[in-house]
C-alpha cells in the first residue's frame, strides 16, 4: 500500500508508525484509518518485529475523527458502511504491544486511539480530551468506556460532558498515561522502551499483554485463572529454559522468541 497519511519505519525489532496528516492535526479520516489498519497488519505479521510505537507529528497526536468527513453523514450511510468501526479497532486486536507516544493534542477519536494502545507515554506538551460534545456528537470509539476505566467515573464524566482538555501532568496524576517525557526526548524514549520490551521473549510478552488485558474484561478470580494457565504454559517454550540457564550461568540470555 502506498501510504499518504502515515510513515512506517523499522528500527531493529521495533516498528514505528507516525501519523503525518500534519496540516489537519492528524484528524482521523477514512484513508488514514485504512492505512493504519494496513500498517499494523504488516507489522503484526512481521516476525522480526516485537513491539510497535504509534506517534503523531507537529502539534498533534490526533485531533479526533475528521469532522469535515462526517459533517453530512446520514444514519443509513453510517450504519451501512460501519462508519468509524470497520477500520477503527485494529490496534485493539494486536497481540504484540503497541505504545502510544503522545506528542501533542490527543482529542476525541485521537484520545480514544491512544487509549486503544497498551500504554501511553506523554510528551510534556501532550493534551487529552473528549470534546466531541462541543461539535454536536459524542465519543463513539470507546471514549466513555475506556476513560471511565482508566481515570474513574467522576473525572471521565466531567471530561466527556464538559469537553475540557487535561494537560500531561493531570493525565499522569489520574493514571491515563504511564509517564511524562520531555517533548524533545519523547520518540527516543518510546523507541528505547519498545526495544526493551521487544528484547524480552516474544511469547511471554504476548501472553503477559493478554493477561493484563483480562483484568479489564473479567472477574478477579477468572482473570487469575487465565494468568495461572498462561504462566504454566511458559514451560513449553525454549526461551524459558534459556532465560533460567542464562541467569544461572550469569550471562545475557539469547532468546529465539520461541
Ligand atoms: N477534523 C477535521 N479537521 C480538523 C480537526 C478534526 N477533528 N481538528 C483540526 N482540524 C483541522 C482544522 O480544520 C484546520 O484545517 P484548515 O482549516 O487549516 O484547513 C487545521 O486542522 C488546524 O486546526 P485549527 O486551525 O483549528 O487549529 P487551532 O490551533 O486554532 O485549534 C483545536 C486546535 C484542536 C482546538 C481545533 O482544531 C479543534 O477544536 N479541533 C477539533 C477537535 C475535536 O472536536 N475533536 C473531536 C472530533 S469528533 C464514532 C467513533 C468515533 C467518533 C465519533 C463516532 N462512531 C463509532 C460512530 C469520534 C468523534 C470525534 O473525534
Amino acid at each position: 500500500m502506498n501510504y499518504e497519511t502515515l510513515k512506517v519505519e523499522r528500527r531493529g525489532r521495533v516498528g514505528i508508525v507516525t501519523l503525518i496528516r500534519t496540516e489537519a492535526l492528524n484528524a482521523l479520516n477514512n484513508r488514514l484509518m485504512d492505512e493504519l489498519t494496513h500498517a499494523i497488519d504488516a507489522l503484526e505479521a512481521d516476525e522480526a518485529i516485537g513491539c510497535m510505537v504509534l506517534t503523531g507529528s507537529g502539534r498533534a497526536f490526533a485531533a479526533g475523527a475528521d469532522i469535515k468527513e462526517m459533517a453530512f453523514k446520514t444514519y443509513p450511510e453510517a450504519f451501512g458502511e460501519d462508519f468509524l468501526t470497520r477500520n477503527w479497532e485494529r490496534v485493539t486486536r494486536t497481540r504484540k504491544p503497541v505504545i502510544a507516544a503522545v506528542n501533542g493534542l490527543a482529542l476525541g477519536g485521537g484520545c480514544e486511539l491512544a487509549m486503544m494502545c497498551d500504554f501511553i507515554l506523554a510528551s510534556d506538551k501532550a493534551r487529552f480530551g473528549q470534546p466531541e460534545i462541543k461539535v454536536g456528537v459524542m465519543p463513539g470509539a470507546g471514549g466513555t468506556q475506556r476513560l471511565a476505566r482508566f481515570i474513574g467515573k467522576s473525572k471521565a464524566m466531567e471530561m466527556c460532558l464538559s469537553g475540557r482538555m487535561m494537560d500531561a501532568e493531570e493525565a499522569e496524576r489520574c493514571g491515563l498515561v504511564s509517564r511524562i517525557v520531555p517533548d524533545s526526548q519523547l520518540l527516543d524514549e518510546a523507541i528505547r522502551t519498545a526495544e526493551v520490551i521487544a528484547g524480552h521473549p516474544q511469547p511471554m510478552v504476548m501472553m503477559t499483554k493478554e493477561a493484563v488485558n483480562r483484568a479489564y474484561e473479567t472477574t478477579l478470580s477468572e482473570g487469575v485463572r487465565v494468568e495461572r494457565r498462561l504462566a504454566q504454559s511458559v514451560f513449553a517454550f525454549a526461551d524459558q529454559r534459556e532465560g533460567a540457564q542464562a541467569f544461572i550461568e550469569k550471562r545475557p540470555p539469547k532468546y529465539k522468541h520461541r
